[in-house]
């Protein structure tokens, strides 16, 4: 249900007196910020194509071109993003642990440092045949679609994880180890349907801690949530974090 004040007081309460707090975010922390999330229906890219089927080694083998020309236009789009009230407030808690599925660098931009990132960064580009080639991006104009320069192999991709790819292993043990030793695990702008990520919800509720789901809309973590906070991450974040 909507955040109320009896709802957003009873969070700031369990957060001010959570000892060890972890921070799960998704699309929705930086959709304030003017970048498109997964799963809402948008308009251009989002409505005409599946991101499922782009994000993916499939979708890139049947037409590179149109995969990069799609981060293109998304890496354009974060380039014009700022950080959000949600990500200044993140920021201004070192003490959580963040660990996110998001690919920008808002968190980073705002101040959060130690970022666990499970699905990597879209400010990089490496080569699909993975010779070790890596370039950064210029994300106010990014490239389109190009052979690894280096060993002419394969095509460039961004540095994120698609779908039907491993999550990097070292991130994903770090996270797994603070869903399960954490009192209190914060679901921020996230449907909560991309795996392995989204289990870490119940992984965390089944080692003791409270989940407390911030959503625009009820999702894939409702059901499991301790309390629910709907509404957007900008305004319920500050709210909840406020020390003091
Ligand atoms: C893997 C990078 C194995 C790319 C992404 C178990 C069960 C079922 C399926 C699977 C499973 N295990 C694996 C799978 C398959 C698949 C999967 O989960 N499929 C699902 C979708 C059916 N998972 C994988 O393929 C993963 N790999 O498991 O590999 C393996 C092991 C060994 C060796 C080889 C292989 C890899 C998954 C990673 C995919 N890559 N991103 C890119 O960005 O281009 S995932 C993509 O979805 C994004 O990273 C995004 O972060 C993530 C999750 O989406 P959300 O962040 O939740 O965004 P969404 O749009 O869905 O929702 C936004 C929410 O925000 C909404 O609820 C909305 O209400 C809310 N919102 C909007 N505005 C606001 C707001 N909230 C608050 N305030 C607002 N203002």
């Amino acid at each position: 249900m909507a955040a109320t004040a009896e709802t957003l007081a009873a969070a700031a309460r369990i957060v001010r007196e959570g000892k060890k707090i972890v921070c799960f975010s998704g699309a929705g922390l930086s959709a304030p910020s003017g970048v498109g999330t997964f799963r809402d229906p948008g308009d251009g890219w989002w409505s005409r194509h599946d991101p499922m089927k782009l994000a993916s080694p499939e979708g890139f083998a049947e037409d590179p071109d149109l995969v990069m020309k799609w981060y293109a236009a998304r890496r354009r789009q974060m380039a014009e993003a700022d950080p959000n009230a949600a990500h200044l407030a993140l920021a201004h808690r070192p003490d959580l642990i963040q660990i996110t599925q998001n690919t920008d660098d808002l968190l980073d931009r705002a101040g959060c440092t130690d970022i666990i990132r499970l699905h990597g960064s879209i400010n990089g580009d490496r080569c699909h045949a993975n010779c070790g080639h890596v370039e950064m991006i210029d994300m106010h104009d990014p490239p389109g679609h190009r052979s690894c320069p280096c060993c002419g192999a394969a095509g460039m991709r961004p540095t994120v994880v698609w779908f039907g790819e491993a999550l990097p292993a070292g991130a994903w043990s770090e996270a797994e180890d603070a869903a399960r030793n954490c009192d209190v695990f914060i679901v921020v702008g996230t449907s909560a349907v991309v795996y392995p990520a989204a289990g870490l919800i119940a992984a965390a509720g089944h080692s003791g801690a409270t989940i407390i789901v911030v959503n625009r809309d009820p999702s894939g973590a409702s059901e499991i949530a301790h309390l629910e906070l709907l509404g957007s991450a900008d305004e319920i974040l500050p709210e909840i974090l406020a020390e003091g």
